[in-house]
C-alpha cells in the first residue's frame, strides 16, 4: 500500500514547509516538491497542515479503580483518540500489592491485544519496590521498552508510596537509563481533609476540590523534584493543575534540572466554579488532581508557551454519570452523598488537539511549530518513540494527521466515540479537526469515518528519553 500526500503545509516543531510526501506500506519514504510517484492512494491537501500523530502519554484504558473501571478500553478508547488526531498512547499497567511488574505487564497486554487501532506503550505504575524487586525495574527498561515508572505520593491504601520508596525508585532508575513519572499531591493531608469536610456535611462534588488544596499539590511537587534531584534523575510530573505547582518546575528548571511537566484539557479549559455548588453534576469534573479556580488557566497557558511546561496529555479516564449507558454500571453515582466515592477521572483522548489547537492556536496566537511540540514532538522525545513518532521525516513511521483548520467540529457526547455518557467541553465548537488519519501508513479516518482495523494498533517498545 502506497500513499501520496500532496502539497500539504507540513509542519514539525522546528519545520514549515509546502511539499508532497510519499508513503510506503508503514513508512514516510520521501518528501518533496512535486514527486510523480504513483500511489495506490493520493490526497490532496492543499491548504490544510500536515502533523505528526498526536502523542498522548496519559491514559488510562479499562483501569480498575474507584469501584469500578474506566469505561473505555483499548478499542474504544483508542478509535476515539484516532478520530481526534492521536496515533499514539502510552497508558499506565499497574503493579498492584502483591502482584510483579511482569504480570502487571502481562495483564495490560492483554487487555490492549487485538484491541487497539492505534500504536501504544505502556508505563508502569508501582505500589510496592521490595529489593529483591529491583532487577525487574532493569528488565523492563532493558529488554521490554517500558522505559518509565509512575509512582504516586496521594490515594492512600492504594497507590501511595512513601518517599522511601520514591527515592529507592529513583535512584535504580538513574541507574538504569528510565524515566520516573509523578504523581504530586500530599495524599495524608488530603485524606484528613477529606474526613473533616464528610464529618462536617460537606458531601457533594466541591468537596473534592476542596480536599485537595492546591498547596498540597505544590509541596508534593516540590517534595518529589527534591528527591529526583537527591537521586540523579529525570522527573516528569503528570497532570499539573495549578500555577503553584508549575513554579516548582519552573524553579527546578531555572537551576539546571531535568525536571518536566505536563498539564491536560481540563485544567486550561474548565473552572472549579462551574461545580462550586455542590450539586451532583460537578462529578462530570472530579479528577485528581481537582480542576482548580479559571484565574488558574492562564497561568498554565503561559506555561506552556514559554516550555515552563512541555507537553499537554489527557489524563483520559472516563466515567460514566449515568449506570446503563451500554450496559456499564453504577460510576459516578457510586459518590452520591459521598464526594470521596466518585470515580476520579475524566474522558479528553478524542478531543486534546482540538482544544489545543483553538485554545493555544486560535486564541493566543501560538505557531503550529508550538503545537506540534506540545502534542507530539515532546511526548515523544520525553517517553523514547522520537524519531520514530512525533515528526515528520523519511524514515519515521507514517502516523500522519492533515489537520484541517477550516473543519469546524462541535464537541458532543452525542456524537464523540469515547464510551462515555458526557463530554466536559460539550458544545464547546472548534475551527479545526483532522481530515485524515494514518496509522503507520494505513488511513485509519476520513473526516469522521472509520476505517481502521481494531487490533492493527501495535505495542511499541520504546527507549530511552530525549531530554528536552
Ligand atoms: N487521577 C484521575 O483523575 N484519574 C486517574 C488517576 C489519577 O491520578
Ligand atoms: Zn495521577
Ligand atoms: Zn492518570
Amino acid at each position: 500500500m502506497s500513499t501520496l500526500i500532496k502539497n500539504g503545509r507540513i509542519i514539525t516543531s522546528e519545520q514549515d514547509y509546502v511539499a508532497d510526501m510519499y508513503i510506503e506500506s508503514e513508512t514516510i519514504t520521501t518528501i518533496g516538491k512535486d514527486l510523480k510517484a504513483q500511489a495506490d492512494k493520493i490526497i490532496d491537501a492543499s491548504g490544510k497542515y500536515v502533523i505528526p500523530g498526536g502523542i498522548d502519554v496519559h491514559t488510562h484504558m479499562d483501569l480498575p479503580f474507584g469501584g469500578t473501571s474506566s469505561s473505555d478500553d483499548f478499542e474504544t478508547g483508542t478509535v476515539a483518540a484516532a478520530h481526534g488526531g492521536t496515533t499514539c498512547i502510552v497508558d499506565f499497567a499497574v503493579q498492584s500489592r502483591g502482584t510483579t511488574m511482569r504480570n502487571a505487564l502481562d495483564t495490560w497486554l492483554r487487555k490492549s491485544e487485538g484491541k487497539s487501532v492505534i500504536d501504544y506503550g505502556f508505563h508502569m505504575i508501582l505500589t510496592e519496590l521490595p529489593d529483591d524487586w529491583l532487577p525487574e525495574m532493569d528488565a523492563l527498561v532493558k529488554h521490554e521498552g517500558v522505559t518509565s515508572f509512575k509512582l504516586f505520593t496521594a490515594y492512600p491504601g492504594v497507590f501511595m508510596v512513601d518517599d522511601a520508596t520514591i527515592y529507592k525508585a529513583m535512584k535504580r532508575t538513574a541507574d538504569n537509563g528510565g524515566l520516573i513519572c509523578m504523581h504530586a499531591e500530599n495524599g495524608g493531608v488530603i485524606d484528613l481533609l477529606v474526613k473533616r469536610l464528610l464529618s462536617e456535611g460537606k458531601t457533594g462534588p466541591n468537596g473534592h476540590a476542596l480536599s485537595r488544596p492546591a498547596t498540597a499539590e505544590q509541596e508534593a511537587t516540590h517534595r518529589v523534584i527534591a528527591l529526583s534531584e537527591m537521586a540523579g534523575v529525570p522527573v516528569y510530573v503528570v497532570h499539573v493543575s495549578s500555577h503553584k505547582a508549575m513554579e516548582q518546575i519552573r524553579e527546578a528548571r531555572d537551576r539546571g534540572l531535568p525536571a518536566y511537566g505536563e498539564t491536560c484539557p481540563q485544567y486550561l479549559f474548565l473552572a472549579y466554579e462551574d461545580y462550586a455548588d455542590g450539586s451532583f453534576d460537578g462529578a462530570k469534573y472530579i479528577c485528581s488532581p481537582p480542576i482548580r479556580e479559571r484565574a488558574n488557566q492562564e497561568f498554565l497557558w503561559k506555561a506552556l508557551k514559554a516550555d515552563d511546561l512541555q507537553a499537554v496529555s489527557t489524563d483520559h479516564c472516563p466515567f460514566c454519570m449515568k449506570e446503563g449507558f451500554k450496559g456499564l454500571p453504577k460510576q459516578k453515582e457510586l459518590g452520591i452523598g459521598d464526594f470521596s466515592k466518585i470515580p476520579n477521572g475524566l474522558p479528553g483522548v478524542e478531543n486534546r488537539l482540538h482544544l489545543l489547537y483553538e485554545g493555544g492556536v486560535v486564541k493566543r496566537g501560538w505557531s503550529m511549530n508550538r503545537f506540534v511540540q506540545l502534542v507530539s514532538t515532546a511526548p515523544a522525545k520525553l517517553m523514547g518513540l522520537y524519531p520514530r513518532k512525533g515528526t515528520i521525516a523519511v524514515g519515521s513511521d507514517a502516523d500522519i494527521v492533515v489537520w484541517d483548520s477550516k473543519r469546524p467540529h462541535t464537541i458532543s457526547a452525542k456524537t464523540h466515540f469515547m464510551r462515555v455518557d458526557y463530554n466536559p467541553y460539550e458544545q464547546m465548537t472548534v475551527s479545526g479537526s483532522p481530515a485524515y488519519v494514518f496509522s503507520r501508513g494505513k488511513l485509519i479516518f476520513e473526516g469522521d469515518k472509520f476505517l481502521g482495523k481494531l487490533g492493527d494498533g501495535k505495542f511499541v517498545r520504546r527507549g530511552q528519553y530525549n531530554l528536552i
